[in-house]
């Protein structure tokens, strides 16, 4: 989607901290992080949340858990655990309407978030 800054971060638009890419998915660190290790998982194609994932499109969500596993080991974070956050629509605290998947590590995280 020509607007989308997500998108934009996809195709080098905008630049990006990149961490890894695959024909499926960009996953690039936080620019606000909110702990030590904070980076975001979204697929390369734009689905603007995950409401809008269905039998079709499930598969990409097996995916960015791979990576997801994947990095989160490459980062040490598996030891001690990471948090995944998907944040849809406007009282899910979505701000970015391209798909994506928060990834948290590195410091002891609360629950329940604000
Ligand atoms: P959410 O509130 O779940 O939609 O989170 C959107 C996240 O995207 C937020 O933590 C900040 C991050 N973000 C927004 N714009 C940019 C950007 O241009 N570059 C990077 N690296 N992150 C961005």
């Amino acid at each position: 989607m020509s607007d989308c800054i997500f998108c934009k971060i996809v195709n080098g638009e905008i630049p990006s901290d990149k961490i890894y890419e695959d024909d499926k998915v960009f996953v690039f660190n936080d620019i606000s992080p909110q702990s030590p290790v904070h980076f975001l998982v979204i697929p390369k194609e734009h689905i603007s949340s995950i409401k809008y994932i269905d039998e079709e499109s499930v598969d990409i969500i097996n995916h960015i858990i791979l990576v997801i596993n994947k990095i989160a080991k490459e980062k040490g974070l598996d030891d001690k655990g990471y948090r995944i956050v998907n944040n849809c629509g406007e009282f899910g605290g979505q701000t970015v309407e391209h798909l994506h998947f928060h990834v948290l590590g590195g410091r002891q995280l609360m629950w329940p978030p604000g």
